[in-house]
């Protein structure tokens, strides 16, 4: 039998490049956490003056873009950080990372010389600070493109058959949207672009000194890649932007090696010059592995900077609603998600309204209110939200009549305002009822077996005991909140193994012996309780989605 055991005193390491900041996470070969780090754009780098690590452009509605260079300055930071921390970088075998899903990089031309020839006796930023024809990224949250989305739909045959094709309809967020709206405002950088990275592909460039590829699952949240072949659609890079694919280069597996690691990092921080660079991917597909997310029937929910669920599946059922991308570490089945914009920002927003900008208030209000709330609800849109489509705004209904066990006699009356403590626990239990309705409208499990909870907000034990009651399932943590740099050093290792072996092969070799003891293992963190509770929130639920539909129809984007 082969072995699939990894060598023994060598480390793996994982990074993750998310809207707030850059995180690390060194694995052993037992799969055990040996070092974290982590850079904090507003408070580590403040000469960039971001705010929550981007900024809102005022003048275009719903523009929002982060400093490219930020990123790289955040790498060396991080690096030296670990450095100090008495990390032996000689002892890594392969690194991988988690981009935020959806940014792009427009590299100049002529950067390939800048990034192949780097001195390792000065600072990657100061090098790399011309290389860029736009200067600041387009991320995730922008949605500035409806335009774009609108006209890329149209000239492939409609939101379904993009569906169809690249696993999602057209979102403002998307990478090929994105790019459309570069050709069309600022066609002078767009010519002057010799490649165009996602976050995830970008650093993972640095990383090798030369252009990574985009992996197939990332690459599947740009609207641009045909699901079905793991290629760039032709029809549909025609209709983004002229003479894109060669901007695009290649699409690669994301179990593959990008490359060895640049003798920058050899030289400077003393990496062994046989280390790994395993194709960077998306945060949330990297968080699926780091989860071990591997049984159809179980969900996970990322608390971040945006919220997101998701689940796997063995089909792609083409659908207006969420994303279809491929599972990052099984070649056979898909990874299936929902996105939410207004997360740990809108909760933080009311938070520091309501709470004087505490978790401990925010969380005494949550346990001196009563589930239901009351029969309030909330809707809290501080950003342009992708689900439901609506707009920045706040909406509050009281449930008159609400007993809890039927809808009947309900009336719904528009209020203004809430008190402090209503207000905290409204933003929470609309969060997870709104995840609970569209992830059964998606067709993900319902109840799920069981829900694996990460993200930021995850460490707060009152959230997850919401979210238990309103799934109506048993909650469980791994020891990291931060999956997406675990699961991006887990598949560093997957990536190695790989490697080793000449071939895929199912990331499940590398624990399938011993995940208890591990650091990936899952423990309880919530349980549902009482089941009469579950029904409830059921009801609840059903009128939320009523009012939602009322709202979308009043005021959401067509
Ligand atoms: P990212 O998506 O940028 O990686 P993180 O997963 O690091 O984000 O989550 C950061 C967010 O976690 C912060 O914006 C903060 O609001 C939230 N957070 C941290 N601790 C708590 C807590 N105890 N309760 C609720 N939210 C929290
Ligand atoms: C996913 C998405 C966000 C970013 C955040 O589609 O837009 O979750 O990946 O980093």
């Amino acid at each position: 039998m082969e072995d699939h055991s990894l060598p023994q005193g060598s480390y793996f390491l994982g990074f993750d490049s998310s809207t707030q900041s850059l995180k690390a996470t060194v694995l052993d070969a037992n799969l055990n956490i040996v070092a974290r780090e982590i850079v904090n754009f507003d408070s580590d780098l403040p000469h960039y003056k971001t705010k929550d690590g981007v900024y809102r452009d005022a003048s275009i509605n719903g523009r929002i873009v982060s400093p490219t260079l930020m990123w790289v300055e955040a790498l060396d930071l991080i690096l030296h950080k670990l450095q100090k921390s008495q990390l032996d970088f000689g002892r890594i075998a392969s690194v991988s990372g988690s981009g935020q899903q959806h940014g792009s990089v427009y590299w100049k031309k002529g950067s390939i010389s800048t990034l192949s020839s780097l001195d390792p006796t000065q600072p990657l930023a100061a090098q790399l600070s011309g290389s860029f024809s736009i200067k600041d990224s387009p991320i995730w949250m922008d949605s500035s493109t409806t335009e774009q989305c609108k006209a890329i739909e149209k000239a492939v045959g409609g939101a379904l058959e993009l569906s169809k094709l690249t696993g999602s309809r057209a979102y403002e967020r998307f990478t090929g949207p994105q790019i459309r709206k570069i050709y069309e405002t600022q066609p002078e950088a767009y010519d002057a672009t010799e490649r165009i990275s996602l976050v995830s592909s970008f650093m993972a460039s640095i990383l090798i000194g030369s252009y990574a590829c985009v992996d197939h699952t990332d690459g599947a949240g740009m609207n641009l890649m045909d699901i079905k072949d793991r290629a760039w659609s032709k029809k549909i890079l025609e209709v983004t932007a002229l003479g894109l694919e060669e901007k695009l280069g290649n699409l690669a597996p994301a179990y593959a090696v990008a490359g060895s690691i640049s003798l920058y990092f050899v030289e400077r921080y003393r990496f062994d010059k046989n280390c790994l660079i395993i194709q960077w991917s998306g945060d949330n597909p990297n968080s699926l592995a780091g989860l071990t997310l591997n049984s159809p029937g179980d969900l996970a929910i990322s608390l971040g900077t945006s919220d997101t669920v998701f689940g796997i599946s063995t089909e792609h059922k083409p659908s207006l609603e969420g994303h279809v991308f491929p599972n990052p570490v099984d070649t056979n089945s898909y990874m299936v998600m929902l996105c939410y914009k207004n997360g740990s920002l809108t909760r933080e927003d009311i938070r520091n309204r309501c709470a004087d900008s505490s978790w401990d208030i925010f969380n005494s209000y949550l346990q001196n209110t009563q589930p239901l709330n009351g029969g309030k609800l909330g809707f809290y849109y501080k950003d342009y939200e992708i689900i439901p489509p609506l707009p920045v705004g706040f909406h509050r209904f009281i449930l008159e009549n609400f007993t809890s066990e039927s809808l009947d006699g309900v009336k719904v009356r528009e209020v203004t305002e809430f008190d402090a403590a209503s207000e905290v626990r409204a933003v929470i239990e609309g969060q997870f009822l709104s995840m609970r309705a569209h992830a059964e409208r998606f067709g993900m499990p319902s109840p799920p077996t069981r829900l694996i909870a990460t993200g930021g907000a995850s460490n707060n034990e009152n959230i997850l005991s919401s979210v238990a009651s309103i799934f109506g399932c048993n909650v469980y943590k791994i020891q990291s909140s931060d999956s997406a740099s675990m699961g991006a050093a887990l598949r560093a290792a997957h990536g190695w193994l790989c490697n080793k072996s000449g071939k895929f092969v199912p990331i499940s070799c590398l624990f399938s012996y011993n995940l208890e003891k591990t650091s990936l293992n899952c423990t309880l963190a919530a349980s549902p309780g009482d089941q009469e509770l579950v029904n409830k929130y059921t009801l609840l639920m059903k009128k939320r989605i009523e009012i939602e539909n009322h709202l979308v129809e009043k005021l959401g984007r067509v």
